[in-house]
């Protein structure tokens, strides 16, 4: 007899012990009415491979283990359908590693075990529990069942994990989430929303990243459902000791990723999901964007005034009044009209040009990429069939389905003119939740179809992935375009995986100290969630910023890998849509600029010096970046992945390490003239000063109005350059430094090459290892060169930082320099040939 429940919305509020016979269907009506489902008492465990295990159990669930690696084993729940091991997430590459597995089936559980951990399954309702072998600390245990509710009305609506928790235990990562670093004690959802001038703790934001780390007893692991439905994470918000992760459908598969330490977690889920591209360096340069920058005139003005005022700049944006009346791929002729000649310009004076494209097209028959859409069928239809229609800019739009290959092979053809003929360097996709006027919902209704790369399924399935699509067209275009560039694309709504295809910005925030505080927090989520390309809207989005929160946002945006000024205007159009209070007030100001001089004087100078620190750190931010392309390991990280163990690390929540080697203390509050910083564990010096610290302990640092508080780890060996007004520039230096930290033994390393381009995968690169030792009153620093890049640089400045006595003789490669060292407040420093491979100063 099938046993069907009366429906209750909350899945873990319902009783599972009322239970409403079948015939009672006969007598009652319902609104709908469900089952739920298990995998039920196992009818044993199937190895399938050495590697992959099915559960059949008694009930209508199926349940598949496969081990990935010693450290990450799968879990595949279906119900109903056959399991389609699809994933827009997973990299291609992703595929498991060979391991060795064994499995011992005893009285009441079968248990799995990798050399690390240990996956016990009950035999009596298929309850997992998954513990680390060496320690025996159980890491993820079932509170129930897993189960699917299947609906008459709806189908299969929800699929469910519990699992067992405590307050102690921290929960971090999520992707797009304003609310505090740790998760614990907070329900969340993930659904692409545009999310107009959102406040702290709004949910659900732009984008889904159903990946988050647990953090137990010093314990770092990571759990990450690949499923892109609609998707709740409840970290024990009923402070019942339970986390229960649901969504509205699909296949529930999950990937359990062991650490201990938290960036081996990271390193682990990029394996599944990828990295970027190592981008082009003049996007790690200082980004200009307002809404909107016209007419050419305009632009050139601006562009010029960077360089009259000397604050470096390398790309300026253009929102959507460049096209014409919003039709993407089209430029507004009055207000543009040779765009090829101004981009030609701009790139002369050592600015690129980035053009935004939304997804929204415009209905209009005269319009090609319209008409190209309708003739290849291109556009998204509702369940009856016709074209969904809605209202974005242009009042009636159609949107591409980018889940169909054809479609996203066409759509990147659609770059060419801009991007090949006209010079455009990088793209902005914009309001690719997607984003749609005028309806609550603020997206598409939930009965359009998509192709789901030939799976076919409806809106509810495809909307979190929608804009990943997007930008996976737009990056695999721009690509098959111009094979020799490296892409840059922007974007607002991604998920998980989509860290291969574009970087993201924060979206639509607030001129607000709560907004500053919130932008580092969701960078660092991001950064550790897969995106390490990531920034905000510096200064705000709506609203305008006071002096020093512009200059406070700009000096912590140096470390914010993509680093972009961006306002709204004077527009409210869009906004208007939302109706909100933040829009009314926005429509009765007159809104500043934001350029780095609207506050001129003393704050213009602020300004520069924050971007010009951002340019000095560029070869040291490019390394980092390598490093995550290679490693996987964030640009960016909380505190606590510096030191897991150290609960301090997880109470100073603002305080992050960017790279292996600059701790970064933000200021995000208002007037301040000191500020308490936390040294974690090890040496640091002040960036500022070179003062030498010990670690483990607060100190109250002294605050200026022109810098924030860095600190660099004792035993770091740091490449930067002199500040150039573009990134080009650094192309022709003949210099650069070392700074060495002083410890007794230390490293660090440079990758340079020529910063666009692949050559770097075909040996056109520039490696340098450094390492040092103090022995009593000798120092000595090694190089290890490899690749084949011909840099520009013939000298290195090496920097002392933390000496004790003040050395006398400098010998390189064996042989004394005429020229004695020259010492100044931080330490000493000596210009040597930059090919060196042994320095020793005594
Ligand atoms: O294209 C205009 C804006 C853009 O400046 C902003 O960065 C996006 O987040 N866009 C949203 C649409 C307007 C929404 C009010």
């Amino acid at each position: 007899m099938a046993k069907i429940k009366q429906e209750v919305r909350l899945p873990y509020e319902s009783d599972p012990n009322v239970v409403y016979e079948g015939d009672a269907l006969n007598t009652l009506r319902y609104d709908d009415v469900f089952a739920v489902k298990h995998v039920g008492k196992l009818c044993g465990v199937t190895e399938h491979t050495a590697q992959t295990f099915t559960i059949p159990g008694d009930g209508e669930v199926a349940l598949r283990i496969e081990v990935w690696s010693e450290n990450v084993v799968r879990f595949v729940y279906t119900y109903g359908a056959t399991p389609t091991n699809f994933s827009y997430a997973r990299t291609t590459g992703a595929r498991p590693h060979d391991a060795t597995v064994t499995l011992e089936r005893g009285e009441e559980a079968s248990t799995i075990r990798t050399a690390t951990l240990a996956v016990r399954v009950a035999h009596a309702d298929a309850s997992v529990r998954v513990s680390d072998r060496e320690s025996g600390l159980v890491l993820h245990e079932y509170a129930a069942p897993f189960y699917a509710r299947y609906t008459l009305m709806q189908g299969l609506d929800q699929m469910r994990l519990q699992f067992t928790t405590d307050r102690n235990e921290g929960f971090y990562g999520l992707g797009d989430k304003a609310w505090d670093t740790d998760l614990n004690g907070r329900c969340l959802e993930n659904w692409n929303s545009d999310s107009f001038a959102y406040g702290r703790e709004r949910d659900a934001l732009y984008r889904t990243i159903p990946f988050f780390y647990g953090l137990r007893e010093g314990h770092g692991y990571g759990i990450f459902v690949d499923n892109s439905y609609r998707s709740h994470f409840d970290f024990n918000s009923n402070r019942d000791g339970l986390v229960t992760v649901w969504t509205d459908g699909g296949e529930f598969d999950y990937y359990f990723i062991n650490g201990p330490r938290l960036d081996k977690v990271a390193s682990r889920y990029t394996e599944l999901t990828g990295v970027p591209e190592l981008p082009a360096v003049w996007t790690l340069g200082y980004h200009q964007c307002r809404w909107s920058y016209y007419p050419e005139s305009r632009v050139k003005e601006l562009a010029a005034t960077f360089r009259e005022k000397r604050i470096p700049c390398d790309a300026i944006y253009l929102d959507i009044d460049y096209m014409d009346e919003y039709r993407c791929f089209t430029w507004n002729k009055d207000y543009f009209p040779n765009p090829k000649e101004m981009i030609a310009a701009l790139r002369q004076d050592g600015f690129h040009t980035v053009v935004m494209i939304d997804p929204g097209i415009r209905v209009d028959d005269d319009y090609f990429v319209y008409q190209q859409g309708v003739e290849r069928d291109a556009f998204c239809r509702r369940s009856t069939g016709e074209q969904m229609v809605g209202p974005v800019w242009p009042a009636e739009c159609v949107w591409p389905d980018y889940t169909n290959p054809r479609v996203r092979d066409w759509w990147g053809t659609l770059y060419r003119e801009l991007y090949v003929e006209q010079g455009v360097s990088g793209f902005w996709n914009d309001m690719n939740e997607p984003a749609m006027f005028k309806v609550n919902a603020l997206t598409f209704p939930l009965d359009v179809r998509h192709d789901y790369d030939g799976l076919t399924g409806d809106h509810k399935k495809a909307h979190n992935i929608y804009g990943m699509q997007m930008t996976r067209a737009t990056f695999d275009g721009l690509k098959s375009l111009l094979p020799a560039k490296r892409p840059f694309l922007l974007a607002r709504a991604s998920f998980s995986g989509g860290q291969r295809y574009a970087s993201l910005w924060t979206g639509d925030n607030i001129a607000s100290w709560e907004h500053l505080a919130l932008a580092n927090r969701q960078c660092l989520r991001l950064a550790i969630s897969g995106f390490s390309f990531v920034g905000t809207d510096i200064g705000g989005f709506v609203d305008d910023p006071s002096p020093e929160l512009l200059t406070r946002w700009l000096q912590l945006a140096v470390f914010h890998p993509l680093m972009r000024v961006h306002s709204m205007g004077n527009n409210t159009d869009g906004a208007a849509e939302t109706e909100s209070e933040e829009v009314k007030k926005a429509e009765q100001t007159d809104r500043q600029d934001q350029e780095p001089w609207v506050h001129g004087g003393k704050h213009t100078d602020n300004n520069r010096k924050a971007i010009e620190l951002r340019y000095r750190l560029i070869p040291y931010l490019y390394t980092a970046f390598r490093n995550h392309v290679s490693t996987g390991e964030p640009v960016l990280r909380n505190l606590f992945f510096y030191d897991q163990l150290d609960p301090l690390c997880r109470k100073f929540g603002d305080q992050f390490m960017a790279g292996g080697d600059l701790l970064v203390c933000p200021v995000v509050e208002p007037g301040l003239k000191s500020q308490q910083v936390y040294l974690p564990r090890g040496n640091w010096y002040s960036y500022w000063t070179g003062n030498h610290y010990e670690g483990r302990r607060k100190i109250r640092v002294k605050l200026r109005p022109d810098r924030m508080p860095i600190f660099v780890r004792a035993g770091a060996v740091l490449p930067t350059v002199d500040a150039v007004q573009h990134t080009a520039e650094i192309q022709k230096l003949d210099t650069f430094h070392l700074t060495v930290y002083l410890a007794d033994e230390g490293n660090g390393k440079l990758f340079w090459d020529a910063g666009e381009g692949y050559g770097y995968q075909m040996g056109q690169f520039t490696e340098r290892d450094y390492r040092f030792r103090r022995e009593g009153n000798r120092i000595t620093i090694e190089q290890e060169i490899t690749g084949e890049f011909n840099a520009s640089f013939r000298n290195v400045t090496v920097h002392l930082v933390g000496l004790t006595h003040a050395p006398g003789s400098v010998k390189v490669n064996g042989t004394l320099l005429p020229h004695s060292l020259r010492f100044d407040r931080r330490g000493a420093s000596v210009v040597v040939s930059s090919e060196f491979s042994t320095i020793i100063i005594e």
